[in-house]
């Protein structure tokens, strides 16, 4: 059986834990605490040397990391990845544009306002994100006014690793209200068979 290790407040993490609950796929999940310092102990760097969740055991041994991958390897041959290969390579555009336009601007906002609580010292770094996040929001709210999913009107993995994060936006402080498109989208991805919430 799969096991995967995560944070459940971490995006990247839920990620991992929706494509395997709309998959159905048998799973046990090992809850591990970024604050607590667990993702930098020796047993996990171990495990995982760059000290990062979200991270899968496939089998005794052999483990996968970077939540794209994992969600790549959990969902492949599935109806979460298109068979044609431009829409597959249409929904690889998407996540890699989540991992360098949209993450590290509206996750790691977040990380600053809603983790860390504190975010003194961190107000350069915010106001550098900001810009970007918006930028990248704007891409999203473009794309989805034309089209009900990332790669037009089916659920992929694309909409799964950009809707982690754009639906806690405003714990970074992006604030949602002007994105009618990606509103929408976010409540067709709720409605989605298998969906689970990011807490419970
Ligand atoms: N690109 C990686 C990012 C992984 C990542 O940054 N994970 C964070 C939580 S979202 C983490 O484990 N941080 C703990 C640490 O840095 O010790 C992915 O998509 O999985």
């Amino acid at each position: 059986m799969i096991k995967a290790y995560g944070d459940r407040e971490s995006g990247n993490c839920y990620k991992v834990l929706l494509v395997l609950h709309m998959l159905g796929i048998e799973h046990r999940w090992i809850p591990v605490e970024i604050l607590a310092g667990d993702t930098r102990r020796p047993e996990f760097l171990a495990i995982n040397p760059n000290g990062r969740v979200p991270l899968i055991e496939i089998q005794p041994g052999v483990h996968l990391a970077e939540s794209n991958a994992i969600i790549g390897y959990l969902a492949d041959g599935s109806p979460l990845v298109p068979a044609d290969r431009l829409l597959r390579a249409q929904m690889l555009q998407w996540m890699f544009f989540e991992q360098y336009s949209h993450e590290p601007n509206i996750a790691t906002s977040r990380y600053y306002l809603h983790y860390l609580k504190d975010p003194v010292g961190k107000r350069d770094e915010l106001e550098r994100r900001r810009a970007p996040g918006l930028h990248a929001l704007g891409v999203m709210e473009n794309r989805l006014s034309r089209v009900p999913y990332f790669v037009g009107d089916r659920l992929t993995l694309a909409d799964i690793a950009l809707f982690a994060y754009t639906h806690v936006a405003d714990e970074g402080g992006f604030d949602l209200e002007p994105y009618r498109a990606i509103r929408d989208w976010i409540e067709r991805v709720r409605a989605q068979p298998g969906f689970v919430p990011m807490r419970v």
